[in-house]
């Protein structure tokens, strides 16, 4: 059975994120015992459990209250609200920190052949993305009507394969989009793996576990300053 004073921290199972989150919980001096399969990781040294999942999984489980804490990118944190606020489902979550790790961003982006364009160009086109919801949000915000095709892996190849005229996906290096021949613009949202909360976390235990590692937190990361 499940202890319920027993603090829960969602993070990604393997992933771009994972390294850095595992590293995070070990300077909080959460000691983990993490085997491979393991879908919950219980901490040995304090009341906390870990549950290694997919990062688009994570803000459900934060606003489900599933979990109390999770780390998670703020390109999939901010998906993820617009698409519950969509179906009229709660999307609260307090952001109790911004991460140094898990750096990107949105961008469109397009064939190079065809050289810098002008917003206006989006004008009745299709972009692939797995970002739709932040993609439209945009696009209204702009007054461009274009239409949007959802993909969750391989975006970059979707203009070369005819199925979008352009893309909108996330960067770091821009590499992968040069290997595609593509051409980055307007960056849509710069993002961060960020420490969230249930915001109606209720438990004196878990709150009181909290506020010792919070502090633990913020002297990490002046320590890295
Ligand atoms: O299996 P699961 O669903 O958990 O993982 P995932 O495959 O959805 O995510 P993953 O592990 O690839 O990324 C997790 C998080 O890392 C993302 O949600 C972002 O918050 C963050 N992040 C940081 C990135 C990148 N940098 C990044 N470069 N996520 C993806 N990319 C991809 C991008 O989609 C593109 O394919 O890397 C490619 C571009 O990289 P560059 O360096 O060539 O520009
Ligand atoms: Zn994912």
């Amino acid at each position: 059975m499940s202890d319920n004073n027993r603090l829960r921290i969602a993070i990604q199972k393997s992933g771009r994120l994972s390294k850095d989150c595992q590293d995070l919980l070990k300077q909080l001096g959460v000691k983990l015992n993490l085997r491979e399969q393991r879908l919950i990781a219980h901490a040995t040294n304090m009341p906390i459990d870990v549950l290694r999942v997919r990062d688009d999984d994570i803000p459900g489980l934060v606003m489900d209250g599933v979990c109390d804490l999770g780390i998670v990118g703020e390109n999939v944190l901010v998906e993820s609200q617009a698409e519950r606020a969509a179906q009229s489902l709660n999307a609260e979550v307090t952001k109790l920190a911004k991460l140094d790790f898990g750096y990107c961003r949105l961008a469109l982006a397009w064939p190079q052949e065809l050289g810098q364009l002008p917003l206006s160009w989006f004008e009745g086109k299709k972009i692939a993305t797995t970002y739709p919801e932040i993609l439209k949000q945009y696009l209204k915000n702009q007054g461009i009507n274009a239409s949007t095709v959802l993909l969750s892996g391989s975006v970059e190849v979707a203009p070369r394969a005819g199925l979008a005229d352009a893309i909108c996906d996330l960067v770091s290096t821009g590499a992968t989009l040069e290997a595609n021949g593509l051409l980055q613009g307007e960056t849509i949202l710069e993002s961060n793996a960020c420490l969230i909360q249930n915001p109606s976390m209720d438990n004196q235990q878990k709150q009181a576990l909290l506020d010792t590692l919070l502090p633990r937190l913020k002297a990490v990361r002046q320590a890295k300053e």
